[in-house]
């Protein structure tokens, strides 16, 4: 069972990065690790060329999410971790796959929409192939499960029918799949059944997110605990006399905060829900929430810090991680230049 995560290094990384993402590439890396397979995990710096952007602040970006995900507990002599840009094969596939991608699908991504309307300059042809490139990150490894959260649902959807209309255009498959040679693995997206949409704080009927929530609304992971609290203390909640401590459709703010709670101390918001039944209110849930939170991202905070440091070491483990992938890449494009007639007979 391959497992593939993929992560940008755009912005700070953000509570829901981490409850919807991070935490289970560590979990993807001891299942890949159990069943002897390989967990890959890659930072996504060509993602983040799609939109506006600074170079030097890229680099940084990128040291900084790998000493991240090396903090979290990422471990680059058990799995595979690299800097997609360090991988040629990878935007190659990009290319080839463009082959067998409808512009039409790629015009109804929800992320292309929203992005392409928040670009002051220039909407980029890379934003609107961006899934094409996040297809070839997971397909070039032949990939089984691709761990995401909610929001990657459609780009996931959209890899899987690419490998199938691959498969069935060069390698005489079925549209379902059946038959033929599989010459591309069809992934499965793997969505936490906790922490898979984390809401904005201040704005709770959106998402936690790097490029649209304000600071206030999104709990950074680098944050101080006292600027946690803060931000838990002002999370806007709603005006129910008596406070209602229960998740409900209209109550984005209070429902956000159970499931912070729930996927920051393993319980499930039914769990949570009991818990608070002695609560006086709104204040008692948003001190647990803030407290359960900075006691999850304690020790990552600590061995982030010591680990951010020596770049050299950061770029060492890159070397090695680029190379372990481009071992397994590269006889996959092979396969896929071979069906589609690019390049010299095999
Ligand atoms: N709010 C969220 N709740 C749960 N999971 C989330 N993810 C992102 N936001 C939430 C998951 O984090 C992983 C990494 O996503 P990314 O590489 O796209 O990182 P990002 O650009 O920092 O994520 P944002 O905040 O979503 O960025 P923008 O604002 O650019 O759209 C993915 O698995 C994602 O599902």
């Amino acid at each position: 069972m391959r497992v593939y995560s993929g992560i940008q290094p755009t912005g700070r990384k953000h509570l829901g990065n981490y409850l919807g993402a991070i935490r289970h590439f560590v979990t993807g890396q001891e299942d890949a690790s159990a069943a002897g397979d390989d967990a890959i995990f890659c930072v996504v710096d060509l993602h983040a060329t799609t939109v506006a952007y600074d170079p030097a602040e890229l680099r940084d970006r990128t040291y900084d999410t790998i000493a991240l995900l090396l903090a979290a507990g990422i471990d680059p002599e058990r799995s595979i971790l690299y800097r997609q840009g360090d991988v040629p094969e990878v935007p190659e596939l990009t290319w080839l796959l463009t082959a067998v991608t409808a512009h039409g699908d790629l015009n109804r991504m929800h992320q292309f929409k929203e992005k392409s309307g928040q670009q002051r300059e220039l909407v980029s042809a890379g934003l609107f192939l961006y899934p094409v490139l996040m297809a070839a990150d997971v397909l070039a490894f032949r990939a089984d499960r691709v761990p995401v959260g909610d929001d990657q649902r459609q780009h996931v959807e959209l890899m899987r029918d690419i490998a199938l209309r691959f498969n069935a255009r060069f390698g005489g498959a079925a549209p379902d799949g059946t038959g033929g040679t599989e010459i591309l693995t069809v992934p499965e997206g793997i969505y936490p059944t906790s922490g898979a949409r984390i809401m904005d704080l201040q704005a709770p009927e959106k998402k936690m997110s790097t490029s649209s929530s304000t600071p206030e609304g999104a709990l950074y992971l680098l944050d101080e605990p006292k600027a946690m609290e803060k931000k838990f203390k002002r999370a806007v909640t709603d005006s129910e006399n008596p406070p209602v401590l229960r998740r409900g459709p209209e109550k984005a703010g209070v429902s956000n905060l159970i499931d912070i709670l729930a996927a920051a101390s393993d319980r499930t918001p039914d769990e949570v829900e009991a818990s608070l039944v002695d609560a006086r209110g709104y204040g008692d849930l948003k001190a647990a929430t803030a407290d359960a939170v900075i006691t999850l991202l304690a020790p990552v905070q600590e061995r982030y810090a010591a680990l951010r440091e020596d770049e050299a070491a950061i770029e060492a483990a890159l070397a090695i991680g680029a190379e372990k992938a481009r071992a397994i890449a590269r006889p996959v494009v092979a396969d896929v230049r071979e069906a589609m007639g690019v390049g010299p007979r095999a």
